[in-house]
């Protein structure tokens, strides 16, 4: 059974997850694979201890177990997936199609996930009083006007940014959980309001929803 190490913590205004692991966690589930959830400890990952930078590097979640295979980076695992269990195929098959794919999911891991969501979805695993509303309100502004016009562009009439659900949807799984949290209006971006909506709905998204457990999230049989 394939092991997802990521983080995850119960709060009283939700479940918290990694946004790169929860990316992996969404294949899993769409895969239909059998996996299991081990939490790394959160103190754990900021400190880089040898244990974590044993089994990636980078050191950071997350990274998964595949009988002997360590494979870490949420977009590695994600292809890996892709290859190593390819129904139902999470990436178009024609190589243009595919380029194109790619580069919309690297725009939403660099952009959206790497610089604007971490100012946002960081406070929101600490205490009320221990959250900057200023910073977080600067954030909020600069994912609205800088990083998302251009994924309200790309959705068009589309009801995914790739032909079907695909790896380019993934990330914005989990910028859907994040805003779920947060809350933040989408003022002027229908068709991504309607998209994140759209994307909750998916069967896959219960094992990121913030109202899920840990325990009711902590892995699937096969
Ligand atoms: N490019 C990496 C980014 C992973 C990442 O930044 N993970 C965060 C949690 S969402 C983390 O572990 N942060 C700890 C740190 O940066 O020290 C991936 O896609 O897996």
């Amino acid at each position: 059974m394939i092991v997802l190490h990521t983080m995850e913590r119960r709060y009283p205004w939700g479940t918290l997850r990694s946004t790169f692991s929860s990316k992996t966690k969404v294949v899993l589930e769409e895969k239909g694979l059998a996996y299991r959830v081990e939490r790394v400890r959160i103190g754990d990952v900021w400190k880089k201890v040898p244990e974590v930078l044993a089994k990636n590097p980078l050191g950071k979640v997350p990274w998964i177990d595949d009988g002997d295979i360590t494979v870490y980076d949420s977009s590695v695992i994600n292809e890996y997936l892709n290859d190593r269990y390819p129904e139902p195929p999470l990436l178009p098959a024609d190589p243009v199609a595919r380029a194109r794919a790619r580069a919309l999911e690297n725009y939403a891991d660099e952009i959206i996930l790497s610089v604007h969501v971490p100012k946002i979805w960081m406070p929101w695993w600490s205490p009320p009083d221990q959250r900057d509303e200023q910073e977080m309100d600067k954030a909020r502004t600069e994912l609205r006007e800088r990083a998302l016009p251009f994924v309200e562009e790309r959705l068009g009439g589309r009801e995914y940014l790739a032909g079907d659900f695909s790896l380019a949807d993934v990330p914005f799984m989990s910028l859907a959980m994040v805003l779920q949290v947060d809350g933040m209006p989408l003022d002027g971006l229908p068709n991504v309001a309607a998209y994140l909506e759209r994307l909750r709905r998916r069967p896959s998204y219960r094992a990121i929803d913030p109202r899920t457990s840990l325990e009711e999230s902590a892995g699937r049989e096969a």
